[in-house]
């Protein structure tokens, strides 16, 4: 099989052309401002704003940040519900917030959070659960929602993954009291570092600003206990640059998408995640393979083409240093799918051809 002539890595960002930035860069070297809520920033957020049809986005400099502020604008102090099988800032988010991070299983085919393990899971010290979109496949909205309704819990999803998925017809970024997304390089959409957060009533979002920015209000008095969350001047130029891009980014992503599901469905024992038609951004390309020895193997396999998959998200947060006291409760689907998943690459400037030969390196495999 022919090696591919330069490593092909899990990601790229896909980054607008350099011309495109310039302008942007100009007004700010125009005006010097860069930061504090600046024209680019505000322009950023409306267009953001428009592009998923949202009511609000707020906009800070990374997507764990903003999970720490919708904890923050929500009050909350206890234990909140979420998922072992997700990236570290997730769980990070919650303890730096002061709140204790409880895990509960997941679903063996979505790979997000189960909402009768999340149940199970409720304490009196419950205050929250905190789902995500993992690789931008939604949640099972109805019955967190109505979990939450039932037990007088807030709902935030960690919608990091999850830019510019509608389900019923609105943004996955409308649903819950509070959503986040990241916009890191890494991302379906970035402005280098970044994030947002889109909340559902009004309040809150001015709640989210003031703690952005240290607590000030529009007067500059400090009327909240703030942190500096703010995106600067230059990420949101980028981000506006990338802007004019995403629907090509999104269009290139799906065709690349459905040509490995169509290379790789079927192979014996090996398993992708179930989503919704339509309801998938394909910012990752997650398979799940029958078991880890063979995972292994493909991963031996794609070196030699030099080709570089990432085993996202492995070891499960319960196996890490970090969190290995919070196994409190059997996980059995978490530790299974962690073990066995790998992304493949999935970028703007993948070649079809590239696909084909990865494919071909899991089908040998797997087929052995
Ligand atoms: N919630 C969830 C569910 C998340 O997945 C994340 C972040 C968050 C919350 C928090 O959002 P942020 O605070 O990060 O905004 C990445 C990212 O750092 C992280 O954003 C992401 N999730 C996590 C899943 O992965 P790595 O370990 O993949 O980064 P790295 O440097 O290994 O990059 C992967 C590949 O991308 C490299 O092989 C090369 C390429 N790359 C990367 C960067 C950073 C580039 O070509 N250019 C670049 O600038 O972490």
């Amino acid at each position: 099989m022919r090696m591919e002539a330069n490593p092909i890595l899990v990601t790229q960002p896909s980054i607008a052309p350099l011309s495109e930035l310039i302008p942007y860069l100009d007004r700010i070297w125009a005006t010097g401002i860069l930061t504090h809520n600046g024209p680019l920033l505000l322009q950023l957020e409306a267009e953001l704003s428009r592009r998923l049809g949202v009511a609000d986005t707020i906009c800070v400099n990374n997507g764990t940040l903003a999970l720490q502020l919708a904890i923050r604008a929500l009050d909350l102090r206890g234990e909140i519900i979420t998922t072992p099988f997700t990236y570290i800032a997730t769980a990070n988010a919650i303890a730096w917030e002061g709140c204790t991070p409880v895990f509960a299983d997941i679903d063996p085919d979505t790979w997000n959070l189960d909402p009768v393990a999340a149940e199970k899971a409720i304490t009196p010290a419950t205050v929250a659960i905190l789902p995500v979109h993992v690789f931008s496949a939604p949640c099972d909205l109805e019955r967190f929602q109505v979990l939450a309704d039932r037990h007088k819990l807030r709902l935030i999803y960690d919608a990091a993954h999850a830019l510019c998925v509608d389900v019923h017809g609105r943004s996955l970024m409308s649903y819950g009291d509070i959503s986040c997304t990241s916009f890191h390089a890494t991302k379906l959409y970035n402005t280098g570092e970044g994030g947002a957060c889109f909340a559902t009533r009004p309040e809150l979002r001015r709640r989210l600003r003031q703690l952005r920015f240290f607590g000030h209000d529009e007067h500059k008095e400090v009327v909240d206990d703030g942190t500096n969350a703010k995106m600067t001047e230059i990420a949101a130029a980028l981000g506006l640059a990338n802007l004019r891009h995403l629907d090509a980014v999104l269009e290139r992503r799906r065709q690349l998408g459905e040509l490995y599901i169509a290379r790789l469905q079927g192979l014996p024992g090996l398993r992708l995640q179930r989503f919704q038609p339509g309801q998938y951004n394909f910012s990752y390309m997650p398979v799940l393979l029958p078991s880890e020895a063979e995972l292994l193997r493909v991963i031996e396999a794609l070196a030699t083409l030099r080709v570089h998959p990432r085993r996202y998200f492995y070891p499960l947060l319960l196996d890490t240093p970090r969190f290995r006291s919070a196994r409190t409760v059997l996980t059995p689907a978490a530790d299974d799918v962690a073990r066995r998943i790998v992304c493949l690459p999935l970028y703007f400037n993948l070649q079809e051809i590239t696909v084909q030969r990865i494919c071909d390196a899991v089908r040998s495999v797997v087929t052995q």
